[in-house]
C-alpha cells in the first residue's frame, strides 16, 4: 500500500470515498492523481442546509462548556493525526513538510483556544441612566455557518472557524477547495471522531462537508437559512461572495487577498530583516495571503541587504516538498506558473529589473510540476503591477529616502492584511504602528508579515475584506449580541426622561 493511501487509512478516509469519483485532485509535486472525489449534487445542498438548521436548534441548548469539551476532543484528534494530515497537506498543496505539520499544529492551538473561550462566551454589564435598572449583553449562538476555503490553508482555516463556530453554539458546513479536498476531508474526520467520542449530545448534522465545484458554494452563500459566511480566497471572489450575503442580510466573513510590504530602514538589524523576507517572500512558494510581496528599503541599506538577498535566494533548495531540506516546493498548477510569468513580464513593461529567479525549476524531473526559482524584481516605483496581488514567490523591491514616503508607498495598495517593519528606532517604529502607520489589520515589528499565531485576530482592511477572524474576539461573529434592559423596581421610568402615561 502506498504512504498516501496509509495515510488515507489511518485518517478514516475509506477507498470508496477516494476512488471512482468524478472530481480528480492531482499533487502539485509531479501532477499524480491523488484521488478521484464524489462530488455532492448540488440538489443535495438544501437537506444539509436542513439538517445543520435541525442541528443549531439542539446544539444551541447544550452548554458552552460542553460544547468545549468537543473542541476539546478535536484537538486531541488533530494531535494524534498531525503526521497523516500534515503529510496530506504537503502532497495536495505542495507545501514542504515542516509547514504542513504546522498548519495541522494551528488546527490544535484553535482547538484549545476555542476551548477556554468556552467558558468566556460574555458580555458586559452597563450601568442603567434610570433607578431600580441595569443592562447587560448575552452573547447567543448564531446559526449555521458555511466555511468556504482555499487551498492555500486547507487544514488550519476550517479549523480556526469551525472551532470557534461549534463552541459558540453554531453548526458548520464545509465548503473545502477543489484544489485541496484532501486535507480538508482528512480535518474534517478528525472532526467525525471528535463527534463520535463526545456522544448524544451532538446533534446530527452538527458538521456537515461538501465537496465539489463552485456551484456548491454559491448555494451557501444564496442561502438565507446561513446567517454567517466565512470565506477565504482572492478578492475576486470576495466581490462576488459579499454582495450576494449583504443582500439578504446575512454576516460575513471576508479574508482576501494581501500584498504584505516589509519595511526596512537603516536602523534594522539586516541579518534579521533577511531571514524574515525568505521565510515571508519564499515560505510556502509565496503561496500565503500573508507572504511577503513588496519590500520597501531604504537606500542606505538597499545595497548591503539585496547583495545578502541574491546570495540566500541562489542557495535556496528548490523541490520535493516531502524531501527533508527543501524549503521551496512547487506552485499549486500551471495556472498559478502563468499567472507569475505574466506579471514579471508587466513588472519588465513597467520599468522593472529581475534581480533573480522566475524561470521555471526541475521541469525535467517533474514536467508536471510547476516548480520556479523564487524571483526579486526592483521597481523604480510602485507601478500598477506591484499593486496587484500575485500568488507566487515574486518580491518586489522598492527604494525610499524618506520615511514619511515610505509608509505613504507602503498603504498606497488597494489590500490591507499584513504588514512589518525592521527597525530599532523607536521613533519609527512606533509611527509604523500607530494610527498614522500602517494601514493594515496586521502589523509588525521585526518580524515578517507571514506566520502569525491564532491568539491575536486574523484579517485585514480595504480590499482584504476587513474581517477577523481566529483569536481576540473574533468569536463573537458567531454569535449574535442581545442589549438586556432589566427594571427591578416597582416604577416604570422612561430612558430620556420622557414622560408618557
Ligand atoms: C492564509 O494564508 O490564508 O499567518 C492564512 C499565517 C498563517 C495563516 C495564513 N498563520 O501566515
Amino acid at each position: 500500500m502506498s504512504e498516501l493511501s496509509s495515510a488515507f487509512q489511518r485518517c478514516g478516509i475509506e477507498p470508496g470515498e477516494h476512488q471512482g469519483g468524478s472530481l480528480a485532485v492531482r499533487s502539485p509535486v509531479d501532477g499524480a492523481e491523488l484521488a478521484r472525489l464524489h462530488e455532492t449534487p448540488a440538489s443535495q445542498v438544501n437537506e444539509i442546509i436542513s439538517r445543520s438548521k435541525a442541528a443549531f436548534l439542539k446544539w444551541r441548548n447544550v452548554p458552552a462548556p460542553v460544547r468545549g469539551e468537543l473542541v476539546r476532543l478535536w484537538g486531541e484528534e488533530l494531535r494524534q493525526a498531525k503526521q497523516d494530515i500534515g503529510y496530506i497537506v504537503s502532497i495536495e498543496v505542495g507545501k514542504i513538510i515542516e509547514e504542513g505539520l504546522g498548519e495541522v499544529q494551528e488546527g490544535v492551538d484553535i482547538c484549545e483556544f476555542a476551548l477556554g473561550q468556552s467558558r468566556q462566551l460574555c458580555g458586559k454589564t452597563i450601568v442603567s441612566e434610570r433607578p431600580g435598572h441595569r443592562i447587560m449583553e448575552q452573547y447567543h449562538p448564531l446559526g449555521p455557518v458555511a466555511i468556504i476555503t482555499a487551498f492555500n490553508f486547507p487544514s488550519a482555516v476550517f479549523a480556526w472557524n469551525a472551532a470557534l463556530a461549534l463552541v459558540c453554539g453554531d453548526p458548520v458546513i464545509f465548503k473545502p477547495s477543489e484544489k485541496a479536498p484532501l486535507s480538508g476531508i482528512a480535518t474534517f474526520k478528525a472532526l467525525e471522531r471528535a463527534i463520535a467520542r463526545f456522544g448524544d449530545k451532538a446533534p446530527e448534522g452538527l458538521a456537515q462537508i461538501v465537496i465539489g465545484k463552485a456551484p456548491l458554494a454559491e448555494a451557501l452563500v444564496d442561502s438565507s437559512s446561513i446567517p454567517l459566511v466565512s470565506a477565504t480566497g482572492s478578492t475576486r471572489m470576495g466581490r462576488a461572495v459579499g454582495p450576494k450575503v449583504a443582500s439578504r442580510f446575512g454576516k460575513r466573513i471576508l479574508e482576501l487577498g494581501g500584498n504584505n510590504a516589509m519595511v526596512v530602514t537603516p536602523a534594522a538589524d539586516l541579518d534579521m530583516a533577511l531571514r524574515a523576507i525568505l521565510f515571508g517572500a519564499v515560505g510556502t512558494a509565496g503561496q500565503r495571503c500573508t507572504s511577503l510581496r513588496r519590500l520597501i528599503v531604504h537606500r542606505a541599506v538597499k545595497d548591503e541587504l539585496l547583495q545578502k538577498l541574491l546570495k540566500a535566494y541562489s542557495t535556496l533548495r528548490i523541490g520535493n516538498p516531502l524531501t527533508s531540506g527543501t524549503l521551496v516546493g512547487p506552485l499549486i498548477d500551471e495556472d498559478a506558473y502563468d499567472a507569475m510569468q505574466k506579471s514579471i513580464r508587466a513588472a519588465q513593461e513597467q520599468g522593472g529589473k529581475v534581480l533573480i529567479g522566475g524561470e521555471r525549476a526541475l521541469e525535467a524531473e517533474f514536467p508536471k510540476g510547476f516548480y520556479v526559482h523564487p524571483a526579486i524584481v526592483e521597481m523604480p516605483e510602485q507601478t500598477a503591477i506591484v499593486r496587484h496581488e500575485t500568488f507566487a514567490p515574486l518580491l518586489y523591491v522598492l527604494t525610499y529616502d524618506d520615511f514619511d514616503n515610505a509608509i505613504e508607498v507602503h498603504n498606497d495598495v488597494p489590500q490591507g492584511l499584513s504588514s512589518c517593519i525592521f527597525s530599532n528606532d523607536m521613533r519609527e517604529v512606533e509611527t509604523f504602528i500607530s494610527a498614522a502607520g500602517s494601514d493594515c489589520g496586521m502589523a509588525n515589528v521585526n518580524i515578517g508579515p507571514s506566520g502569525a499565531e491564532i491568539g491575536g485576530a486574523f484579517g485585514g482592511e480595504k480590499e482584504t475584506g476587513g474581517d477577523r477572524e481566529s483569536g481576540s474576539d473574533a468569536w463573537k461573529q458567531y454569535m449574535r449580541r442581545t442589549t438586556n434592559t432589566i427594571n427591578y423596581s416597582r416604577e416604570l421610568p422612561l430612558a430620556q426622561g420622557i414622560t408618557f402615561v
